[in-house]
């Protein structure tokens, strides 16, 4: 490779070091290409996706029925606002509504905003329907979530680098340890003005997770003794990148209907985002049936860009990928391949100990402290062997590949990992 060529990829980061607000730090690579499971960069160079846009591109990189999509609505109406109907909303609404079992959804673009809509919505039902005094409604979230970065979801992260000076911070949050159904009860028991939980079914950011058998049914059947929304924030494990459609599931339309995993737990209020449009625009959205939902009356919430048609375009596409594709099944059965291999090479590893998650939403943890490089020094490793994937922590590494990869793929890539691990012993 020439000198030339080498500073391809210089050029790229300098731009963007010099031009662009610091809030990342990449790996090393620019890539110019994604398809499928694959990704290339400025160089030529081939590499697996081990990380599918924090699990946004869960139907591959480009995938053509959503890129058609997209492309022949932009080429018709890319934007109304809500200040007038179109002809693609309602159809999406009802499509979107009766794929995941809600009354009604509230479409959004991004992640954090639809934790935000939800957060809004449970606030909105707890003073009108469940009669909490206003402004005294509080909301149970877990200890080392992850929700997103706008003002009040990082008021009640514990992440002191996503929380520091961002003050003065919003009230109105209880936090609880992750996983720990006597912490939910206590917390329901003693305070009258709880309005909503809200969790993650796996705890992706702080390391994949995977709460105990009988957590989520069990945090579910407290809500509904005591009156309390159950909100899942899905943007992560939802669309089927944990083996079933929803992790939390719920009756929805998923073709898996024997769910033989967690029984399901259908949340009052569902957040989902990222692969809601396959990775090729910014699509979230919240669900929930007319009790709760119709609090949202005109005027009380809204986004210039929600629920446009290339969103509704694009989101039709990506979920019968989902059904067409059998994604949930692909990644439970690729997953249960993925955990079995790592866990036999750990068995005789000094750097791996342990591998954990549901699907293809799974972490390997290395033997380091969580302040050390560890992690990242494997990642590197793994993108000079053709693999990209990105630490969580000092010492733990999520992998989640799209869900379109086969079986032949996820064993190709399972030897790149073994042998970059092997270095590190
Ligand atoms: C970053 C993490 C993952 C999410 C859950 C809401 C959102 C996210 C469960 C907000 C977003 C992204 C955000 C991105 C990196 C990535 C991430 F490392 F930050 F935590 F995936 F684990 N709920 N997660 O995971 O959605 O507003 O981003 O569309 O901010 O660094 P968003």
């Amino acid at each position: 490779m020439s000198v030339a060529e080498k500073t391809q990829s210089q050029k790229a980061i300098d731009l963007e070091n010099k031009y662009g607000a610091h809030n990342y730090h990449p790996l090393p690579v620019v890539l110019n290409r994604g398809e499928g499971v694959y990704v290339w960069d400025v160089e030529g160079k081939k590499y697996y996706d081990f990380l599918s846009a924090y699990s946004a591109v869960n139907q591959g990189h480009c995938h053509p029925k959503i890129v058609n999509a997209m492309n022949e609505q932009a080429k018709t109406l890319t934007l109304t606002s809500r200040a007038f109907h179109n002809d693609m909303l309602g159809k999406y609404e009802k499509f979107a509504a009766e794929y995941f079992n809600f009354d009604k959804i509230l479409p959004m673009n991004t992640g954090a905003e639809a934790v935000e809509t939800a957060l809004k919505l449970c606030r909105k039902w707890a003073y009108e329907v469940k009669g909490i005094k206003e402004n005294e409604a509080e909301i149970v979230v877990c200890e080392n979530n992850f929700h997103g970065r706008t003002t009040t979801i990082i008021s009640f992260s514990n992440d002191p680098v996503a929380r520091k000076n961002f003050g003065p911070y919003t009230d109105g949050f209880i936090k609880i340890e992750y996983d720990n159904l006597a912490a939910l009860k206590e917390t329901l028991e003693n305070n009258a003005n709880i309005a909503g939980f809200l969790v993650e079914p796996i705890q992706g950011e702080a390391g994949v997770y995977v709460p105990s058998e009988g957590f989520l049914s069990g945090a579910k059947a407290l809500c509904e003794k005591h009156n309390v929304l159950f909100i899942a924030d899905e943007v992560q494990t939802g669309i089927a990148r944990t083996g079933r459609l929803l992790a939390t599931c719920g009756n929805c339309s998923c073709p898996q209907k024997d769910c033989s995993g967690t029984p399901d737990v259908k949340p009052d209020v569902l957040i989902l985002g990222k692969a809601l449009s396959g990775g090729a625009y910014p699509v979230s959205a919240v669900l929930a049936n007319n009790d709760i939902m119709n609090v949202i009356q005109p005027g009380t919430h809204g986004s210039t860009f929600g629920g446009n048609p290339i969103a509704a375009a694009v989101a039709m596409a990506a979920l019968e990928v989902v059904t067409e594709e059998s994604l949930a099944e692909n990644a439970d059965r690729l997953g249960k391949i993925f955990r079995s291999e790592i866990d036999a090479f750990i068995q005789t590893s000094s750097i791996a100990t342990l591998v954990r998650g549901r699907g293809l939403l799974n972490a390997i943890v290395i033997n380091d402290s969580e302040e050390s490089d560890t992690a990242w020094n494997i990642c590197m490793r793994l993108r000079d062997n053709g693999l990209l994937a990105k630490p969580t922590h000092g010492n733990i590494i999520r992998f989640a590949p799209p869900l379109v990869m086969n079986e032949v793929q996820l064993k190709e890539c399972v030897s790149i990992i073994i042998k970059t691990l092997k270095e590190f012993e």
